[in-house]
């Protein structure tokens, strides 16, 4: 029925089709009517508008411009003839500030909406109806009627340029993207530690320090040495306050508003190293080269009145060239213990009345808020700035997770929502196989595409506190504009639905198929993507007390192939149609197949072992850490065993022992038990130090049946899994007891040196 629809909706019009699915615009606008017939837009085209009103002009320019650099034809302006695209700012009920009303017929186009940001955006989508590039043909427009307006207000993008500089030219080619797909606020991340990139006339050394240190590019991050006094700083850059104030107006024009994040009062080593007064040891620093601390302070000192002098002209600066209402202070991450032991910072707490450092924090961060209302503008900090006390009218950006942004709405603040997933896209789409190199964990399309900015926990009054979210973009391992557009596309597309069109015009697959033309304007641009996630998905259900597992994928009608014999699925291979029982110990491999071919760099893997303790209970001495309770609390009894895919079946513990007793809830006879250990050394995850094998009848003698000692580095890089086991003379128990030694703190040399380590864990295998 539906598709008979469509097919009454084709019309062709000398050899151009428009029919109903030609109408690809992403945000899925509010409202589309089509029509019959199409409107030509040729040499005798003109503009109609009020060439008085200026910020009409603005968009007018913008749009001649376009049109120009696609057909080659001048658009005319104000002659009164048959053929006219006109605009017109007037008051139109129900459509908000941003929305707008775009009238296609045969003899004009008439473009409505309450302000210049509601012209942008119907501007925006009629680009989206025409040729990514110069065709120097006239072009043709679908009759349509549309209306179209908003859901959330704030529709976010952010970039990291300290860790990585990016020039100009990619900061605009940046904000054009933003631009088309309607995302309305560019969150720069102007400071951190390893480079200052704004000029500050006051503070001239901010650049000429700050900006610049030794380069080695060539080193993954967290490896990087430390630069040495005789060494060349050459890696970095700044933008100076003519290019900033250009980069502000290019993304005034395109309705984009540019959020400064100006870091405190952490992450400013590269203040410090400019300005060693600045921090509690005031001791001399170079610029940091990637994510080794060791020795560097990064805080600002709480205690010195003088860093809020310089903080307040540094901001007077950045006001001036940021129209924004918004001032993003940053506040994340902030390590207290440069401020535990600082004399003034202690005398502050006592004078001040501060209970303790965290108090010291939000006492920091209430004092800048002040200053930044003083001069009409408001605060926006990330969510740590809540720790000690919310400053009076703080808006909240929720990264770690949305517990964060809940408790700020519940407090009647403002929030933004940008939690790590699915809103970081530093961490991979599809990969790690076939993607460059990332920082960790996985946000796909779906994922984004999925994301519901307003949490449940949130109650109608205080929903509207949610301005809506952001995609953040943080760049360690991300050094070129073909990098930050593989990571940004098409994820920011799925966001920008998810921020613009209706909550219930959510359509996966409808959205599949109007991704299809952005993806030839990205092939047409040579911008790089992300072309599909073939991942499959192998999830378990158990049902009847037997394992039995589903497989599905993110593409839209995939066929799904897969193996049991441990070699790679092939086109021959079986094809997933039914949930799969798995009642032997075996290794399930899967693939996407698409047009005849799999479209996998790598099956999908999963092993499944079945032993004498799957299913029973496991209770555990210090509690899992509740960032990875793998699929819960017997995970690591479930017959699936942890992969190299982190953050999926693996139970992880932060600086204890895991010690696991198992209920086989009856005597059993046995021989062996093992337990399936991970190092990943740059998450901070090691192998224990020695596991403890020990078996009791009755659960209150224990007797020890084995110990295996750890024979690998934990200065070993390289991913690894470990099989601890222990095999003994057959035993009658009922309880098994594991205890998994952590090596307790990162070891001397790492990043995390003396920190808590990570230790990980799954399977628990008796047999
Ligand atoms: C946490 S998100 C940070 C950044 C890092 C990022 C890497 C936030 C407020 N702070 O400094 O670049 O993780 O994903």
């Amino acid at each position: 029925m539906k598709k008979l629809f469509l097919i009454a909706l084709t019309l062709v019009i000398n050899n151009i089709v428009f029919s109903q699915e030609n109408i690809a615009i992403i945000p899925k606008p509010v409202s589309v009517v089509m029509h019959n017939g199409n409107f030509v837009i040729d040499a005798k085209t003109t503009v109609l508008f009020d060439v008085y009103n200026k910020e009409l002009a603005n968009a007018i320019q913008f749009f001649s411009s376009s049109i120009k650099e696609i057909s080659g034809i001048e658009l005319r302006k104000n002659l009164h003839q048959e053929k006219s695209i006109s605009f017109q700012i007037k008051q139109i009920p129900n459509i908000g500030n941003e929305g707008y009303q775009l009238k296609i017929t045969s003899t004009n186009i008439t473009i409505t909406a309450n302000s210049k940001a509601g012209i942008i955006y119907a501007i925006q989508s009629i680009l989206q109806l025409l040729p990514g590039v110069r065709t120097n043909a006239i072009l043709k427009l679908p009759c349509v009627v549309i209306e179209d307006y908003p859901r959330f207000e704030w529709r976010g993008m952010h970039l990291d340029v300290s860790r990585h500089f990016f020039s100009p030219e990619i900061i605009k080619e940046y904000i054009n993207l933003m631009a088309r797909y309607k995302m309305n606020i560019f969150h720069w991340h102007l400071v951190d530690d390893q480079g200052w990139r704004i000029e500050i006339k006051k503070y001239p050394k901010l650049t000429s320090v700050g900006a610049w240190r030794v380069d080695y590019t060539n080193i993954v991050w967290g490896n990087r040495p430390q630069a040495k006094p005789n060494d060349d700083a050459t890696y970095g850059g700044y933008y100076t306050q003519e290019q900033i104030k250009e980069i502000v107006a290019y993304a005034a024009q395109r309705n984009i508003t540019i959020v400064p994040e100006i870091e405190m009062p952490g992450h400013v080593a590269s203040a410090i190293a400019a300005y060693p007064e600045l921090s509690c040891s005031q001791k001399f620093q170079l610029p940091l080269t990637g994510g080794n601390y060791t020795n560097i302070s990064s805080n600002y000192c709480a205690g010195n009145d003088s860093v809020f002098v310089f903080l307040q002209n540094v901001l007077t600066e950045v006001m001036q060239l940021f129209p924004s209402k918004y001032i993003h202070v940053g506040g994340d991450e902030v390590d207290k213990t440069p401020w535990k032991n600082c004399i003034k910072c202690q005398n502050r707490i006592k004078k001040e009345g501060l209970k303790n450092e965290e108090e010291l924090q939000s006492y920091f961060m209430k004092r800048i808020e002040k200053f930044i209302i003083s001069k009409n503008r408001k605060m926006i900090g990330w969510d740590e700035i809540l720790e000690g006390g919310l400053a009076p009218e703080a808006t909240v950006m929720s990264w770690r997770g949305e517990t964060g942004g809940i408790e700020a709405a519940k407090q009647k603040h403002n929030v933004v929502m940008t939690p790590g997933a699915p809103c970081y896209f530093d961490h991979y789409q599809t990969g790690p196989e076939g993607e460059p190199l990332a920082i960790g964990g996985m946000n796909t399309l779906k994922n984004v595409y999925d994301y519901e900015p307003i949490p449940k926990e949130l109650n109608n009054e205080n929903q509207k506190y949610v301005l809506g979210a952001q995609a953040n973009l943080w760049t360690e391992f991300i050094t070129t504009a073909e990098h930050v557009e593989y990571m940004v596309l098409p994820r920011m597309l799925a966001l920008s639905e998810v921020l613009w069109s209706k909550k219930d015009a959510k359509d996966w697959i409808d959205f599949n198929k109007r991704l299809q033309p952005s993806f030839k304007y990205f092939d047409q641009k040579g911008f790089h993507y992300n072309k599909g996630n073939y991942n499959v998905t192998i999830k378990p259900v158990s049902k009847n007390n037997q394992l039995v597992v589903t497989l599905s994928s993110e593409i839209p009608g995939a066929t799904i192939v897969y193996t049991t014999n441990g070699t790679d699925p092939n086109i021959g291979s079986n094809i997933y149609t039914n949930p799969i029982t798995i009642s032997t110990s075996l290794t399930l491999k899967a693939a996407v197949v698409v047009n005849n071919k799999v479209m996998n760099i790598k099956p999908a893997e999963q092993k499944f072992v079945i032993h004498k303790a799957v299913g029973k209970n496991v209770t555990y001495q210090y509690p899992i850490s509740k960032y990875y309770t793998a699929d819960g609390n017997n995970s690591l009894t479930d017959g699936i065993t942890g992969t190299f895919a982190v953050n999926k079946y693996w139970h992880g513990i932060n600086g204890n022992d895991l010690i696991a007793t198992i209920d086989l809830t009856e005597i059993k006879s046995i021989t062996n038990i093992s337990i399936n250990c991970l190092q990943k050394y740059a998450d901070w995850i090691f192998l224990p130090r020695s596991v403890l094998f020990e078996v009791s009848e009755n659960g209150v003698n224990y007797t020890t049946v084995g110990k295996d000692v750890n024979n690998i580095s934990s200065s070993i890089k390289e991913p690894t899994i470990k099989t601890f086991s222990a095999t003994f003379h057959q035993e009658n128990v009922r309880y098994i007891r594991v205890s998994a030694y952590n090596i307790k703190e990162c070891p001397k040399g790492h990043p995390g040196e003396g920190k808590p380590a990570w230790l990980f864990a799954d399977e628990i295998m008796v047999n």
